[in-house]
């Protein structure tokens, strides 16, 4: 876990630093955030049953070699934390209450399992999926910070919709999930934030309304701006919608703010960054950059492209003017039209921190000074030492 900058929280709660992050389109096991609301359960597949109940007609307790042997389906998606970018959020707007997470609480990998449309169909549901109608995913290995056990829950709908590709999954990137990552079995919900992709899954329950569990009914929701103190929020979690679909999104990972560059217009000066699409609206068509704080915008290249749950990342260089400190943007859209609107400290704000999506940002880069000449460079040799 030699990537990882140092930044370990009790429970288990890291990010990449940004080159690290878009290194690669596919993340590697060990240089994927980890985000943990309780310790880290080890789990013996061989025991472990995973509980199918609630309004079914056919109750299961299913062993993980059966899950094995279902028919196995393979989804390449990003699982990102509703709380990503909160520092962008507290450091532009003002402070929110969350863990400090720069850009990097998001990955991109391929996620092999059993669908679950393919088991409810097994256990037969028997609620029809109305607006309410929600199946619930929970972990009972660890208490958590803030309940008894982990759990979250997704519409009925979805869970039922073969192509939502909701996914009770096994192995990532081709390999058995790690401890970590939620060993022997866990929910991928593409599009949708990570926190109903509940890690060391005991149970998926259907049921009538949503997880009564704290990360479903009081967290992960976008708190309106007057609520300000975590007193103000205890009377507002009833009457909040619990975030599902994670909004449209990108950023600048590389070079970071306040780099010393070359002089764009002798070497051009390459801006890397990734990009989500809103949801179920992917994949993402279009990332713009900015090198005039929004008056114009022009085109990025794509890179990769991983279809409709992936992220995309992208390159742009700069080779234009240069000014004493440079700040450029982005911004990206989707194939289902979504795009960023707001600028970073246009108010976009809400006391967890979550869902923020204003345009990425670079700031303060400097062009480094030109020495010219041995007499020069002398000279700024000693300077340095004084
Ligand atoms: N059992 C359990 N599942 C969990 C969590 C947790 O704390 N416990 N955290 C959730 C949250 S908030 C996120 S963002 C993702 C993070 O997945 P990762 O640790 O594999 O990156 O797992 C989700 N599943
Ligand atoms: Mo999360």
């Amino acid at each position: 876990m030699s990537q990882f900058d140092g930044t370990v929280e009790e429970p288990l709660n890291r990010e990449p630093p940004p080159h690290v992050l878009i290194g690669k389109f596919i993340s590697e096991e060990g240089e994927a955030y980890d985000r943990n609301h309780g310790p880290i359960p080890h789990i013996s597949a061989s025991t472990h049953l995973l509980h199918i109940d609630g309004s079914v007609s056919n109750p299961l307790d299913i062993p993980i070699s059966y899950l094995h042997t279902l028919p196995q389906h393979t989804v390449l998606a990003a699982l990102q934390c509703a709380g990503n970018r909160r520092h962008t959020m507290r450091t532009k707007e003002k402070e929110v209450w969350g863990i400090d997470w720069h850009n990097g609480a998001v990955m991109n990998a391929s996620w092999t399992g059993v669908l679950l449309s393919d088991i409810l169909t097994l256990a037969n549901p028997t609620l029809d999926p109305t607006a309410s109608s929600h199946v619930a995913f929970s972990c009972y290995q660890t208490a958590t910070q803030d309940d008894g056990y982990y759990g979250g829950s997704i519409p009925l709908s979805r869970a039922l919709d073969k192509n939502m590709e909701v996914l009770i999954a096994l192995k990532m990137n081709g390999e058995d999930l790690t401890p970590e990552r939620g060993y022997p079995v866990r929910m991928i919900v593409p599009g949708v934030a990570g926190a109903r992709a509940v890690k060391w899954l005991d149970r998926i329950t259907v049921q009538k309304q949503e997880s009564s569990n704290a990360y479903q009914q009081k967290d992960y929701k976008i708190l309106p701006p007057e609520v300000q103190t975590k007193e103000q929020a205890a009377g507002y979690w009833h009457k909040l919608p619990s975030i599902l679909e994670t909004p449209i999104n990108s950023v600048i990972c590389c070079p970071p703010s306040g780099a010393e560059i070359e002089d764009p217009r002798v070497k051009p000066l390459k801006i890397g960054g990734y990009a989500l699409p809103q949801g179920s609206e992917g994949p993402v068509v279009k990332v713009e950059v900015s090198c005039d704080d929004g008056c114009t915008w022009e085109n990025a290249r794509i890179l990769n492209e991983g279809g409709r749950w992936s992220w995309v990342l992208w390159e742009f260089e700069y080779k234009g003017e240069v000014t004493e400190e440079m700040s450029f943007m982005c911004k990206a859209t989707d194939k289902g039209g979504n795009t960023q609107k707001i600028k970073s400290g246009d108010g976009q704000w809400n006391l967890r921190g979550v869902g923020y999506n204003a345009y990425g940002e670079i700031n303060g880069l400097k062009v480094k000074r030109k020495v010219r000449g041995d007499i020069r460079e002398g000279l700024t040799g000693i300077e340095a030492r004084l």
